[in-house]
């Protein structure tokens, strides 16, 4: 039907409108789990498969915070390694961005997995104040995995990784982050009916077989 309407509209309106009306809304799925439950690993093996831009909001804020000249780097600094949520001001501008970006360079990239986001009631009233009239929120993949699991995965990358906040007082924290403030936005999307729930406690290759069978099912 859209099509239709395009057809009957594309020869009296404007070129850039009609790239306007061409363009898709942003399609989004929130990829939302404690710290260390997987879901950049996932994000990179669905990106290889389905047509999917993948944004870390942590990846985002720590580009951030390195960037020289930015206002909110020590802000961004001295909240994650308290395992804190930045204020959604500071968030949702650099999502939005990134979000503008991918699609000014290929209108056709509209489908993003947005991992990370929404961790709190601050970011989600964000994400709606700035966000819901422009992309719709198809769902959430929720990748469940217990404390302890998340805890040690994390301190095992942490060997390596350079992450401030892969330390045993940083991952209690970032947890109980988690369970107090992350954890009561994920049942409200439950209640709507729009969770997809994964064991995350398998091998990534076992997970990401179940990511699969949702993604070829829900698109
Ligand atoms: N690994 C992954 N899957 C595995 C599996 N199935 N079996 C065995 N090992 C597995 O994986 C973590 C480690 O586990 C890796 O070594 C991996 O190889 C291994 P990863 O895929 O990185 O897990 P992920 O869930 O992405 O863990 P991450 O540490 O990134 O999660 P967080 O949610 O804690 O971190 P994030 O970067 O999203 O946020 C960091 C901080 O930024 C937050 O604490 C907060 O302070 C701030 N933040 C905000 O304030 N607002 C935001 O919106 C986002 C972040
Ligand atoms: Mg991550």
């Amino acid at each position: 039907m859209f099509g239709r309407l395009l057809g009957n509209v594309s020869h009296r309106v404007p070129s850039c409108l009609n790239q306007v009306l061409l363009t898709m809304k942003p399609q989004v799925v929130f990829v939302l789990g404690g710290p260390g439950a997987g879901k950049g690993t996932q994000c990179s093996k669905i990106v290889e498969s389905y047509n999917y831009t993948h944004l870390s909001a942590g990846d985002l804020l720590r580009a951030e915070r390195a960037r020289e000249g930015s206002e909110s780097g020590q802000l961004i600094d001295n909240f994650i390694k308290e395992g804190k949520i930045v204020p959604v001001e500071i968030t949702i501008n650099l999502l939005r961005k990134a979000i503008d970006e991918t699609m000014q360079k290929d209108e056709k990239k509209f489908r993003f997995l947005i991992d990370g986001f929404p961790r709190n009631e601050d970011n989600l009233q964000g994400w709606t104040r700035v966000m819901d009239d422009k992309a719709d929120v198809k769902f959430v993949l929720f990748f469940d995995c217990g404390n302890e699991v998340c805890i040690n995965r994390c301190l095992e990358r942490g060997k390596s990784s350079g992450r401030t906040d892969d330390n045993r007082e940083s991952l209690e924290k970032r947890i109980q982050t988690y369970l107090q403030s992350t954890r009561p936005i994920i049942e409200l999307y439950e209640k709507h009916g729009k969770v997809r729930t994964i064991d995350a406690s398998r091998c990534v290759d076992e997970v990401f077989a179940d990511v699969k069978a949702i993604l070829d099912k829900e698109g």
